[in-house]
């Protein structure tokens, strides 16, 4: 076998194991549905378009509902979330639960949650944290934004 498969092949191993160890310790992540649905909104990328963006867990904990950030909150006590919360482990949420966490994210895009000047919808377009006041866009960058969304 040549080094570079074996490379490969030692990686994946490694992801797998991950894979497996994360199912369990962690068996619930029925939230996930949550961030694929905000990720496919805002077409959000690495960057921003994860786990951090709801919550903020401290070492070594996992995102769940006790370490939401301020979006998260915002989030969680928007009423038409209602629908779609306390749901745990391997729930599977329905169409209407997550079109009514999408209209939850709607809801508040023009609140500032973390305080930092731009709104939730701001921070989402340009690729910052909503629920971190230290992550914000580059002042010109959202001067730019704020002028084109202006013009339409
Ligand atoms: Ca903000």
């Amino acid at each position: 076998m040549s080094l570079d498969r074996k490379k490969v092949l030692n990686t994946s191993l490694a992801a797998g194991l991950i894979l497996i160890l994360a199912g369990i310790t962690y068996p619930a992540f029925a939230q996930k549905k949550f961030l694929e649905r905000i990720r496919k909104h805002y077409l959000l990328g690495q960057e921003t378009g994860k786990c951090l963006l709801c919550h903020a867990p401290k070492e070594k904990e996992e995102p769940g509902k006790k370490n939401l950030n301020v979006y998260g909150k915002a989030l969680q006590a928007d009423p038409d979330m209602k629908i779609a919360l306390g749901k745990e482990g391997e729930y599977k949420f329905t169409e209407a639960e997550l079109a009514a966490f999408e209209k939850a994210v709607i809801n508040i895009e023009c609140l500032d949650s973390d305080g930092d000047g731009a709104t939730n919808r701001e921070e989402l377009d340009l690729g910052t944290f909503p629920g971190d006041p230290a992550s914000k866009p580059d002042p010109k960058k959202l001067e730019e934004y704020r002028k084109a969304k202006a013009k339409k």
